[in-house]
């Protein structure tokens, strides 16, 4: 008797989805979400969803739609296939073998992820070692046409309860800016999001940060960068978070060492799936290191993801974990994401949680490649 996974089909479903508002970062602007969704399904019919977040553009990391279409079903499908396999966990070693694209692993992964649990007949969350029933939210908002607007945006956000706002920056959309969102907000936590737009030449802006008691400062540095954040660090009472900087916990290893960051923002998709993740939150939970689950622009699918892993009791900050409509007219999933007083409960259905509406996917599906394995 053994429990391999007997794969019968896989999908992956080229997906668009129009922002109900534009997101601007220091990177750029989106308006559509293009991003792809893999489905997988065992032999009895039941399916696995998992979502690729890289962007259509590589602007974030390095990767695209387009790439982690290819990386999957040219290499790290097969891969899959080599070999029977009967948890999630037997891939990582198999896919160390490509380099990198850490989301085109993450998506493939996520599907067998909720496969898995779901044949357990358990929630993802707790098949990761999850330890809460809700997960606290924070929202992140883009570069606004004005400030007043932000504060707008803000407004409504903070009245819906939301536990921490994160602000994007970049130059010419930092200090003054941050100013006036103190002026007006003295008490909320707050954070900025520089997604490295700036340098150590930049020293002395970035030590004005100080005066507005943020929680902390995301990625203020180059994305390939450990060591100036470290010199940055030293200079800042701010807690510096990496995103872009971190891809495993190796690298979350010697970060730490230097000194570099008091934060991680762990994304599954950055780190190349739900185990790296899982594996990273250990590393900084043993070392104190407080960590929580960014977010990118996902649909459902991948939002529920990242619910599933804030449930770990490292994620002691508020993760990038907003209701499904402060992104989406609609979203492809039922129930939709809701945060309510600034908390998402978590799902108690076997696997992700959330059921994907065939209609709504249909809709916002370009194209779908079809695999019989
Ligand atoms: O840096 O965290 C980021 C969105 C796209 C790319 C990078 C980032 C973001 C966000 C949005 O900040 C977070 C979310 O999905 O709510
Ligand atoms: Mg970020």
């Amino acid at each position: 008797m053994n429990d391999f996974l007997i794969l019968d089909r896989l999908k992956i479903y080229r997906m668009k989805m129009r922002l109900k508002k534009p997101f601007e970062t220091s990177f750029g602007v989106t308006h559509d979400r293009v991003f792809l969704l893999v489905e997988v399904i065992d032999a009895n019919g039941v399916s696995g969803w998992g979502e690729s977040v890289a962007m259509a553009e590589p602007w974030y990391n390095e990767e695209t739609c387009v790439t982690n279409e290819h990386m999957i079903l040219d290499f790290l499908l097969p891969l899959v296939m080599a070999q029977p396999f009967s948890h999630p966990r037997e891939l990582v070693s198999r896919f160390g073998r490509v380099r990198r694209n850490m989301m085109a692993k993450s998506a493939l992964e996520g599907a067998l992820w909720d496969l898995y649990a779901k044949r357990k007949g358990m929630p993802l969350a707790s098949v990761l070692g999850g330890v809460r029933k809700k997960v606290e939210a924070g929202v992140s908002i883009g570069i606004q046409p004005c400030v007043d607007d932000l504060l707008t945006f803000i407004d409504t956000r903070v009245k819906e309860g939301y536990k921490r706002i994160k602000i994007k920056i970049k130059p010419g959309w930092d200090i003054d800016v941050l100013k006036a969102v103190r002026a007006r907000f003295p008490k909320i936590s707050l954070m900025a999001d520089a997604n490295s737009a700036y340098s150590l030449d930049d020293m002395d802006l970035l030590k004005q940060l100080d005066q507005f008691n943020l929680t902390m400062v995301e990625q203020p540095l180059a994305h390939d960068d450990i060591v100036d954040h470290a010199v940055l660090q030293k200079e800042l009472k701010t807690p510096v978070c990496l995103d872009e900087s971190i891809h495993t916990s190796e690298d979350a290893r010697k970060a730490l060492s230097l000194g570099s960051c008091g934060i991680i923002n762990v994304k599954i998709g950055r780190v190349g799936g739900l185990h790296n993740a899982a594996a990273l939150h250990h590393l900084c939970y043993s070392e104190g290191i407080p960590v929580w689950c960014g977010g990118m622009l996902e649909s459902g699918v991948g939002r529920a993801h990242n619910i599933a892993i804030a449930t770990l009791p490292g994620f002691v900050l508020p993760s990038d974990t907003a209701s499904s409509s402060h992104y989406w007219e609609e979203d492809i999933i039922e129930p939709e994401v809701v945060v309510n007083k600034g908390v998402v409960t978590v799902p108690t259905q076997p696997g992700i949680g959330f059921k994907v509406v065939r209609d709504k996917l249909e809709k916002y599906c370009l194209s779908v490649k079809d695999i019989a394995l």
